[in-house]
């Protein structure tokens, strides 16, 4: 069976994170803030000094960030939340994986766009979603009520600073409407960005205690009534760029005084027989960085009280 093929999987199929750092980043949701990051260890969350949100953290630099995270503020509490800020812009690069590229002109109208990509020096780079559009772990994900087929894109995130260096990692959804995608890439913003289209999270792994991308292993599988449905996997090392070369293209004549967070691209897509239904679970387990899950919710044509 190749590795992204649809087979039925008996059982549970337990997906193990053997790197488990001690430290991590996680943002709370508290009586005084949206967004307050805080360094999480051993369960606890510590507030760190001078800082409230990521927004303040990608103003300094690595060194800056490094020494920070030495220290300790006080115990806070409050509810778990996408590691993201609402200044903060999520964006997407795409087609960086062999697979994507192949899974791509399988499924569009427009094969030629994907190898093109694929091939080309610039690669594609997409506004995907902000704070208030952002889900987190044990939060839904959405398919849309108007795309017969989406599927999940588990990707690794990246935290960049506003001096460009790649501070964090996290485990991003790029939930996608395959058909809408499929029937014209132009659709691009409708399959990519509604309400639901993206997890992210649970938390961030400093730069500096993830595994190299080769041993940065993403796993992904959808469970359905308890069984797995679909399972695959990669590596970060796989990435057919640079993440150096995708943040210098993202940056080029542009403008992020907030910094960013770039979801790298996805390399496990599911084959065209299998498509996301409700109340699936998916889960992705990226080695190093953490295990997102999220269940599937059908968005309506008007999704209000889906935004928190
Ligand atoms: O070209 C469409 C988007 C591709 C994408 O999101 C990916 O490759 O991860
Ligand atoms: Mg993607």
């Amino acid at each position: 069976m190749n590795q992204n093929g649809g087979m039925l999987f008996p059982k549970f199929f337990t997906l193990t994170d053997e790197y488990t750092p001690t430290m991590k980043l996680a943002a709370l949701k508290t009586s005084k803030h949206s967004h307050q990051l805080s360094i999480l260890e051993a369960g606890i969350h510590y507030a760190i000094p001078g800082i409230t949100s990521l927004t303040d953290l990608h103003q300094l630099t690595l060194v800056e960030i490094q020494k920070l995270l030495k220290e300790r503020g006080e115990i806070i509490t409050g509810m778990p939340v996408a590691p993201i800020s609402p200044e903060i812009e999520l964006w997407g690069a795409g087609v960086t994986y062999l697979r994507s590229r192949d899974a791509r002109k399988e499924e569009s109208g427009v094969p030629d766009v994907y190898q093109k990509v694929y091939e080309a020096d610039r690669p594609e780079l997409f506004y995907k979603s902000n704070a208030i559009r952002t889900n987190t772990s044990n939060q839904p994900i959405g398919i849309r009520f108007d795309c017969p087929a989406s599927v999940p894109e588990p990707e690794v995130a990246i935290y960049v600073n506003k001096y460009q260096e790649v501070i964090g990692y996290s485990i991003c959804n790029d939930v996608t409407a395959r058909t809408i995608e499929g029937e014209n890439p132009l659709y691009l913003s409708q399959a990519k960005i509604y309400v639901g289209s993206t997890a992210l999270g649970p938390d961030i792994t400093p730069s500096w205690l993830v595994p190299p991308a080769a041993e940065m292993k993403i796993e992904a599988k959808i469970i359905r009534a308890g069984e797995v449905v679909w399972q695959a996997q990669t590596s970060l090392g796989a990435l057919n760029r640079t993440l150096a070369d995708l943040v210098s293209y993202l940056f080029r004549c542009q403008y992020f005084p907030y910094g960013a967070i770039l979801s790298t691209g996805t390399g496990i897509v599911p084959p065209m027989d299998v498509a996301l239904q409700a109340n699936d679970t998916v889960e992705i387990v990226v080695a190093g960085v953490g295990t997102l899950r999220n269940t599937v919710a059908i968005i309506p044509e008007s999704p209000k009280g889906y935004l928190s």
